[in-house]
């Protein structure tokens, strides 16, 4: 960390945990244990079912909306202006749609797969920042009468442009990689670490389970990432959570 003079974060749901945010794996809870989180972010599942699709999104919406950001969410906020202070590139990358890094402080946060609080018009795709939970009807509409999608990135669609290049050309620049509560599965996100490595960074992981990245990683660091992440700056720069 302290050798680090440019550091890229990947992100997933496991970040999100200690805010009370379930993670893509786990989010399937009463009504919605009957149903594939992968199945269920598809446009074959939205054009199938809009109003299922529209309820699971606002549901989690739901959730979103009463979680706060936890001590992971804060230290890399912090990680963040101690690196730009002290000269040093640095760029958070996020699977989660959840926006609780933008709640906590982060910026330019490099969003891969869209978020849950935009939602867009499939015929003139206004997109418009949905602020009120719960919608009133399922999908909700836009005022030219079309359907609203929530602004994610489904299995199957590409990943924002400009993103995805901004992001490649983070990681491929970085000296020090960190992939943080992430199952390390989903493509081309997971693939970051290993273009990452292939240009000589250094790889660390933070996570609560082994994964397909583990054995490629120069520390892999096993449990909750608020604890960790925390610790590890703390150990690293005196870091001290306010
Ligand atoms: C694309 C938004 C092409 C929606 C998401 C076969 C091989 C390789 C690839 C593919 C394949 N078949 C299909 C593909 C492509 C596919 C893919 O990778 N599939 C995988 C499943 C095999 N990828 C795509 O389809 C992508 N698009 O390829 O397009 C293309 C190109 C050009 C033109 C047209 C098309 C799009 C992928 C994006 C899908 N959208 N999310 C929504 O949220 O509803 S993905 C979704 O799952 C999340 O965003 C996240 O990215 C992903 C994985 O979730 P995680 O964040 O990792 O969360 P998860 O639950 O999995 O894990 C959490 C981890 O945290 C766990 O390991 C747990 O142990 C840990 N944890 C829990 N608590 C804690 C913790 N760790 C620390 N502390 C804790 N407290
Ligand atoms: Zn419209």
């Amino acid at each position: 960390m302290q050798d680090a003079s440019s550091i890229v974060v990947l992100t997933g749901a496991g970040v999100s945990a200690e805010s009370g945010v379930p993670t893509f794996r786990d989010v399937q809870e009463g009504l919605w244990a009957r149903y594939d989180p992968a199945e269920l972010a598809t446009p074959e599942a939205y054009s199938r079912d809009p109003e299922l699709v529209a309820r699971w999104y606002d549901w989690r919406r739901t959730l979103c909306s009463k979680a706060s950001p936890n001590p992971a969410h804060l230290a890399l906020s912090w990680l963040e202006r101690f690196s730009r202070e002290n000269g040093h590139r640095f760029n958070l990358v996020t699977q989660n749609v959840d926006r609780l890094h933008h709640a906590a402080g982060s910026t330019g946060i490099l969003e891969l797969h869209g978020t849950l609080w935009i939602w867009r018009c499939l015929r003139c795709a206004e997109e418009r920042e949905e602020r009120v939970v719960p919608f009133t009807e399922y999908p909700p509409r836009c005022s030219c009468g079309g359907l609203r999608r929530p602004g994610v990135v489904w299995f199957g669609e590409a990943l924002p442009e400009g993103i995805l290049e901004a992001t490649n050309q983070a990681a491929s620049e970085c000296d020090l990689f960190l992939s943080v509560g992430t199952s390390a599965v989903v493509y081309p996100a997971a693939g970051l670490a290993h273009s990452a490595r292939r240009r000589g960074a250094r790889i660390a992981e933070i996570n609560a389970q082994p994964t397909p990245l583990s054995p490629l990683t120069h520390w892999s660091l096993q449990g909750n990432c608020g604890e960790i992440l925390p610790e590890l700056l703390h150990q690293a720069f005196g870091y001290a959570p306010a």
